[in-house]
């Protein structure tokens, strides 16, 4: 039963983004993790020009300019989480079984540190027990030696890893034979890398940080920048101080519309002077955003009857295809779809094309609320096409802007990364480093467990992340895990993927990202790329958390000398010095050219973009305009509610911090589903009531979490929103995006009623 002192409430929160509410809350995490001496010293090493690490938060880029401390609250605990003094060593591994591990929750797991050194699963005593390094990579060699095709393997990224070792992990799959490289970007951004693709020529957005500080107009879509990106609050803050616009796209109101005390702005900090961040909010249906985009072209497209500034014909003219059919789409698509698509009033459309309209420089941004959906493909590219008709592209201050997710997600897919390679990259591979890459398209995320029930993929190697958690339909995705007859997972702190396990498994600890990392040639760096394209170095500086730790590289240059005793690759020279990685790389990947000397220039070095020169890589050699039909995104079924499944502030995605979301107000509270008060009450349900959910997904199937309580907030009618990686089981194996096949984490369909018996929810720990 909770007691008193952690009994959940929820209220409106009224204060400033970041400002002291994110300071005292950083005092509170130093605190507890007893990093008093070691924490703000690394903090102030973080995200700094010329030497330091790089935040192994968020991928939003840094504002190395001068002498501001570029961080957030919510980078301290990512650091501070993976500084901690706790340790899971080999008692605490004699101590538990799995079977009673896996009864743990999620926090209990963490919480016990940093792994110290490798451990392999022991079937008689249901434990894990202490390994040496040579007989863990043995045992991986044989398992992959032993399969009757690559295949029959599948190696995960989630997007922590550095290049280098993205690098080398593609390099030992592609020399081992399978293109079976699922991502964590099949989870969040795959529909902005097909749609960009598909229309400019490049999977990435085309602005960088410059940009934004000169835009006149931000459409922040999808994306709670508060939690998830705050460093874009400051970026917010200063359009709006040069009178800039900026529309919040969300069916929710975030803390990033409302206003922001930026940390580093101390003036303003001691003061407790706040910026507004937001001049209109467009609380969308989920799903509804193609609506409004078509509508904001409607809108321009009409006027530019009367007006012909209103678009810009010669844009248009020179580096674009397909614009007359787009104009015949939107002309036909009536305005009652268009309200009824996106949930807003023609008025409130029109009030967003008029922003548009009055802006000369215009970006895009998004996250999440976009791509996970079934047409997320469709949306993004519809997107491009408003910013097309005006000519937002290829020139200061405009442009698409995706909002990556991981440090180094962006990095990862640039580095081959990629289930499905492009021939260019393989040949280029294939010459430079003398193997002879498979060229069939390997397996994602949501393919992979698919596979590993029909006994297909045997062998799991996790590069990092928490896979059991990540993916939708837990149980089915913990019994494939289960079916195989390896995992092998490259951990820092044990978590729920571990216990999930083949029959034989492996946990192999690495060093983190503030960890120093020796080799034969001395102190090494690794790169990443963030979410604008910038490469830069980040070099660790902590003592390792275990002597008997091994850098991601290291690994697997260890499983593959392990699997691969014929290798042609000289993985021995590659582990020694890394900047013998970034001479092979700079070979094999364009853009990287001259790579250790560029990336050693104080502020590192951005790939170029060839859609921001207006060069299209597409079949036109022009950049496309995108003609799909809008999707109905309004349940047919009376009485299902659309369910977004999203992070709280005190998360990073499967780590959960603590019970609290402070800018949506609620202390202490995870099992909960907000939902729109009228929806409740068409449903008896009141305030804090245990309700009961139940999914209907696209096979048929259905699925239940019971007793969460239901919380009335500011939400379109018909949705409803709760948290990830809880959620997940609500989510079957089947509901993926036939565009993009992402998991429809944004799109649930669910059905919410009073609780059977009226009980609510064990807490989650
Ligand atoms: N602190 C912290 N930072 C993180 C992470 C973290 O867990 N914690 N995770 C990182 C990762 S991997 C990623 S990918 C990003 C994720 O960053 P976000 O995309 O911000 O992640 P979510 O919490 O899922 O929030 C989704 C947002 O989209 C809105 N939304 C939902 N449905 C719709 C819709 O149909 N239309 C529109 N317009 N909006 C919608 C939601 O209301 C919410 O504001 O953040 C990264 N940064
Ligand atoms: N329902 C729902 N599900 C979602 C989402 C959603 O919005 N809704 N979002 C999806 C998205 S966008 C993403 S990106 C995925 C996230 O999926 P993942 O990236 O797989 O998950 P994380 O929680 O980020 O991984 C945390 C684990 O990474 C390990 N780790 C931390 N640092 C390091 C390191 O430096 N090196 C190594 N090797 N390991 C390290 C630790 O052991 C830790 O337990 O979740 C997806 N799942
Ligand atoms: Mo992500």
């Amino acid at each position: 039963m909770a007691d008193e002192n952690d009994q959940w409430s929820q209220r409106d929160y009224r204060h400033p983004a970041a400002g002291w509410g994110a300071a005292g809350s950083v005092l509170k995490i130093l605190a507890k993790e007893g990093e008093w001496v070691d924490g703000p010293r690394a903090v102030f090493r973080m995200n700094h020009e010329n030497g330091g690490f790089d935040c192994p938060g968020c991928a939003w880029p840094d504002d190395l300019k001068g002498l501001k401390l570029d961080i957030c609250e919510n980078g301290i605990k990512h650091v501070t989480w993976e500084m901690t003094r706790e340790r899971a060593g080999k008692e605490f591994f004699a101590a538990h079984t799995v079977s009673e591990l896996r009864t743990w929750s999620d926090r209990e797991l963490e919480a016990q540190g940093r792994l110290v050194g490798p451990l392999a699963y022991d079937a008689a005593s249901d434990r894990y027990v202490p390994v040496s390094w040579e007989d863990a990579f043995t045992l991986v060699g044989r398992h992959l030696r032993g399969l009757d095709s690559p295949d029959g393997a599948a190696f995960y990224t989630s997007g922590r890893l550095g290049n280098e070792a993205s690098f080398l992990y593609q390099l030992m799959a592609r020399e081992y034979g399978t293109n079976n490289l699922p991502d964590c970007s099949n989870m969040c951004h795959e529909a902005s890398g097909r749609a960009l693709t598909a229309a400019l020529g490049t999977g990435k957005g085309t602005v960088d940080l410059k940009d934004w500080e000169t835009a006149d107009a931000l459409f922040i879509m999808g994306v709670n920048a508060a939690s998830n990106a705050p460093r874009m609050l400051t970026a917010l803050a200063g359009a709006q101080r040069r009178g800039a616009k900026i529309v919040h796209v969300n069916p929710m109101v975030e803390a990033a519309a409302r206003k922001t005390i930026v940390p580093h702005e101390f003036v303003d900090m001691a003061l407790m002077k706040a910026t507004p961040t937001g001049d209109l909010n467009l609380q969308v249906r989920p799903g509804g955003d193609m609506a409004l985009m078509r509508g904001i072209a409607k809108v321009l497209l009409e006027r530019a009857g009367s007006d012909p500034k209103a678009i810009d014909p010669e844009f248009v003219e020179r580096h674009t295809a397909g614009f007359e059919e787009y104009r015949a789409l939107c002309a036909d698509t009536p305005w009652e779809e268009l309200e009824r698509q996106s949930g807003l009033s023609r008025e409130r459309i029109l009030a967003a094309a008029e922003i548009y309209h009055r802006s000369r420089r215009t970006i895009v941004s998004w996250c999440l609320g976009i791509t996970q959906h079934e047409h997320g493909v469709d949306t993004v590219r519809e997107i491009v096409n408003v910013l097309l008709l005006r000519g937002n592209l290829g020139r200061e201050g405009a442009g698409p802007s995706p909002v990556r997710g991981h440090s180094n997600v962006q990095g990862n897919r640039t580095c081959g990364i990629d289930h499905r390679p492009k021939p260019e990259f393989l040949d280029r591979l294939a010459q430079v480093c003398g193997i002879d890459p498979p060229r069939e398209p390997g397996l994602d995320t949501v393919r992979v467990v698919r596979a590993m029930h029909r006994g297909e993929v045997k062998v799991f190697v996790g590069m990092g992340g928490n896979f059991a958690m990540a993916a939708p339909d837990l149980p089915y995705t913990a019994q494939g895990l289960r079916k195989c007859d390896l995992t092998v997972h490259v951990s820092t702190k044990l978590n729920r993927s571990h216990l999930e396990h083949g029959r034989e498994a492996l946990i192999l600890p690495c060093l983190g990202r503030t960890e120093r990392d020796v080799q034969h040639s001395g102190l090494q760096s690794s790169s990443v790329e963030d979410s604008m394209s910038m490469v830069h170095l980040s070099v660790g500086m902590k003592r390792p958390a275990s002597p008997h730790l091994l850098s991601e590289p290291a690994i697997i240059a260890g499983i593959a000398r392990a699997a691969l005793p014929d290798s042609v690759v000289p993985w021995e020279d590659y582990v020694a010095d890394y900047d013998r990685v970034r001479d092979t790389m700079a070979r094999v990947l364009p853009g990287f050219e001259d790579f250790n000397r560029r990336v050693r220039l104080p502020l590192g070095f951005r790939i170029k973009q060839p859609a921001r020169e207006l060069v299209f890589l597409t079949p036109s050699g022009r950049a496309e305009f995108s003609c799909a039909e809008l999707p109905d995104v309004v349940p047919a079924e009376e009485g299902v509610l659309v369910l977004q499944t999203m992070r709280s502030h005190d998360q990073w995605n499967t780590t959960v911090y603590s019970d609290d979301d402070r800018y949506r107000g609620v202390k202490n509270l995870r099992t909960l589903v907000l939902m729109h008060a009228g929806d409740m009450r068409s449903r008896g349900i009141g305030e804090g009531d245990p309700v009961d959910i139940e999914s209907v997904s696209k096979d048929g199937t259905r699925r239940r979490l019971e007793g969460y309580l239901a919380l009335a907030y500011d939400l379109p009618r018909g949705s409803a929103a709760g948290y990830m990686p809880e959620m997940n089981v609500l989510i079957g194996a089947a509901d993926h995006s036939t565009q993009s096949d992402q998991p429809l984490m944004k799109n649930v369909l669910v059905r919410i009623t009073p609780a059977a018996a009226g009980r609510a929810a064990a807490p989650a720990g």
